[in-house]
């Protein structure tokens, strides 16, 4: 007998500044009951779902930060997409701007839960790999401010849920290989990635014709690397005047993407995931016990950067 979860795209279009929670949260609800209709398992949302994706805008004070970020989840304004959940029996995948208080001393993540059958919270990632710059840049046509306003996570775990192994990362998070090989080392099946992906890289203008392939080529990758099921997910569309990429996709193991988004707006997606379909990549080509040669991968945890010398000479 396989093991198979429905598991559904949750595409947004653009979220304006001025949209309310309730006003989001809403147009979720109405994806998560056409989900269900579908027979979908869970739903995934993108990242930083509930608000407009506000990093691109410089703010200094406490409070004009702090509207943007959750203090509890569930919370007030949440509280019925929760209610729905558990109603409908099925689960989902948030990403929000995540503030925490401890030890008196507050904290701030950009996050994504996952949310079981039941409506309870099983599992809280925090985004890893945080993009862009910490300073006001005024030569950038908008700016991109997530080293400003979270602190990274320090970890990607996995978890038991829906019949199978689950991960989670956000969005920069799905274009390092080493984010899904964490991941796959812990056995993951299903890897659930949200997104807000600008077309224009200030920095690097030259790669804006190639955004949707890096999300693709990526995706696919990390699936096909790890022997795992990946599911991309969009904010998608021109928001507050900046154009971001769809591309919402499912993508099996073997790499190939087995449903897709058509549209740059709200839209559901669903795809029969066979997770015992994993085992055809992780017992042979990407059987990590037989052929993974760790004694030779040093760099990659003893060094952040290239191991060259300051002049740019090789180091040994
Ligand atoms: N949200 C997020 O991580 N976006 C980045 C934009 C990169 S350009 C600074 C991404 O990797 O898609």
């Amino acid at each position: 007998m396989s093991r198979y979860i429905n598991v559904a795209i949750g595409q947004l279009g653009p979220v304006n500044r001025e949209d309310s929670r309730p006003l989001v949260i809403n147009r979720m609800m109405k994806m998560m009951r056409e989900a269900k209709a579908l027979a979908a398992d869970i739903i995934i949302y993108p990242e930083l779902a509930l608000t407009t994706f506000f990093p691109r805008w410089y703010m200094e004070k406490e409070e004009e930060i702090d509207q943007w970020f959750e203090k509890d989840m569930p919370g007030k304004e949440t509280n019925p997409l929760f209610s729905l959940a558990k109603e409908l029996k099925i689960g989902f995948y948030l990403g929000y701007a995540e503030k925490e208080i401890k030890n008196g001393v507050a904290h701030y993540y950009n996050s994504a839960v996952l949310v079981d059958k039941n409506a309870d919270i099983i599992g809280k990632y925090r985004k890893v790999h945080l993009p862009g710059h910490s300073e006001h840049e005024p030569w950038r046509r908008f700016q991109h401010l997530e080293k400003r306003y979270f602190e990274p996570g320090d970890r990607f775990p996995v978890w038991s849920a829906f019949n199978g192994v689950m991960g989670m990362a956000l969005c920069n998070d799905r274009r390092w290989p080493e984010t899904y090989r964490v991941m796959g080392l812990q056995g993951a099946e299903m890897i659930f990635i949200g997104y807000n992906t600008p077309v224009h890289n200030a920095p690097a203008p030259q790669h804006d014709d190639l955004s949707l392939f890096h999300n693709t080529l990526s995706l696919q990758a990390g699936a096909y690397h790890n022997g795992c099921w990946v599911v991309g997910v969009a904010k998608a569309g021109c928001e507050e005047g900046i154009e971001q990429i769809g591309g919402s996709c499912i993508v099996a193991p073997s790499g190939e993407v087995v449903a897709a988004c058509i549209t740059k707006g709200d839209e559901v997606v669903v795809a029969h995931c066979d997770l015992d379909f994993c085992q055809i990549y992780k017992r042979t080509t990407f059987n990590f016990d037989l052929h993974r040669q760790p004694h030779a991968y040093k760099e990659i945890t003893q060094y952040k950067g290239e191991t060259l010398n300051a002049d740019g000479s090789l180091r040994s």
